[in-house]
């Protein structure tokens, strides 16, 4: 099963990512798996050049900490591979500006910025050729990724229609548990690395004291009671639900356990803070050789670009480029 999945390198991981795409990403890890740190997308946000290269590290540190092994699947930074950005024109000349400015994301990020950048538009267009130059069968994504994945499919359709059989369809998958992470300080939306208040998102590798205080301070209700209920009592049900998927048993059961927030709160930060330790452990000691992280990439983007050159070409041929 071919599998593809991106991550932006727009700030460090929070538990979202670990819970709504890395963990699915090493469930299902085999050589036909490959795993990209997105930079370009990142260009949509304002991040200093030197902040840009020091993320993109961190989270190959932080992709490698969570499991994933580059001597089973390929792991490789996008910008490295050439044919992203290529096929991503090509795309960009099929696509219209009706279907990118419908998308949920560019309208929340672009009243966030005044006068917008175009990249921010066609953000989408680029994630469609990550996707399709891996002839990709599924794409591991949190839930907030589903109208990307919607729209990707929508192109490469177009696409083959107008220009003949190129592309395969991919489909997204989702965790069935914390497919979509709530902010811990405003649970009816995600939580985000670029939008989320600093209380509102909990880093993969925040201090333990950290994740006591924020899962301490996160919101919830007045109603005093231990229920799982998206609609009356989302910040609980975020609670119960990052504490499930930990855990492994359901939301309900852990519910049954508890009578009050405060001992929801504080067994949850233990059991998040005893989970990612280990992480944490990995991904220093990797980060202390940066030359071996740069060593996978470099060896992932010539494995991508084998396989991403030859799926450009017959795109670029089916367009009539010569
Ligand atoms: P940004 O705020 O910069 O858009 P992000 O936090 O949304 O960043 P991405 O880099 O865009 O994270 O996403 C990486 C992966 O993590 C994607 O598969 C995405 O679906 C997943 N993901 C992101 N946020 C959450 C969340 N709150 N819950 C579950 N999965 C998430
Ligand atoms: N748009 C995604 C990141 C992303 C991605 C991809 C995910 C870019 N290209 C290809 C899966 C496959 C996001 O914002 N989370």
């Amino acid at each position: 099963m071919r599998v593809f999945s991106g991550i932006q390198p727009s700030g460090p991981a929070h538990l979202g990512n670990y819970l709504g795409a890395f963990r699915q990403w090493v469930d299902v890890q085999s050589p036909d798996a490959f795993y990209c740190v997105v930079d370009l997308h990142a260009l949509t946000l304002e991040i200093a050049p030197d902040v840009l290269r020091a993320q993109t590290t961190d989270l190959l540190a932080t992709l490698m900490a969570s499991g994933l092994d580059p001597e089973i699947c390929t792991i490789f930074i996008q910008s490295q591979v050439p044919y992203h950005a290529q096929l991503s024109w090509l795309l960009e000349c099929v696509a219209t500006s009706g279907e990118l400015s419908r998308m949920t994301a560019f309208k929340e990020k672009s009243q966030r910025q005044e006068g917008y950048r175009v990249g921010l538009l066609t953000y989408p267009v680029l994630m469609a050729a990550d996707i399709l130059l891996y002839e990709t069968e599924e794409v591991p994504v949190g839930d907030d990724q589903r109208q990307h994945l919607e729209l990707t499919r929508d192109v490469a359709e177009k696409f083959n229609h107008r220009f003949g059989e190129t592309f395969r369809l991919p489909v997204g998958t989702q965790p069935k548990v914390a497919a979509r992470v709530m902010d811990l300080q405003e649970p009816t939306r995600k939580m985000s690395k670029s939008i989320s208040s600093p209380l509102g998102k909990l880093y993969m590798f925040d201090s333990p004291a950290d994740i006591e205080k924020k899962i301490a301070k996160a919101v919830t209700d007045n109603d005093g009671e231990v229920r799982f209920d998206w609609i009356k009592k989302p910040g609980v049900s975020n609670l119960l639900e990052i504490y499930s998927s930990l855990s492994g048993e359901t939301p309900q059961q852990v519910a049954s356990r508890y009578t009050r927030y405060g001992e929801l709160k504080s067994d949850l930060a233990e059991l998040i803070i005893k989970t990612l330790a280990p992480l944490k452990q990995r991904r220093d000691e990797l980060l202390e050789s940066p030359e071996d992280l740069y060593r996978v990439a470099a060896r992932g983007a010539d494995k991508a670009a084998a396989v991403a050159g030859a799926v450009y070409r017959r795109a670029a041929t089916a367009m009539g480029l010569t």
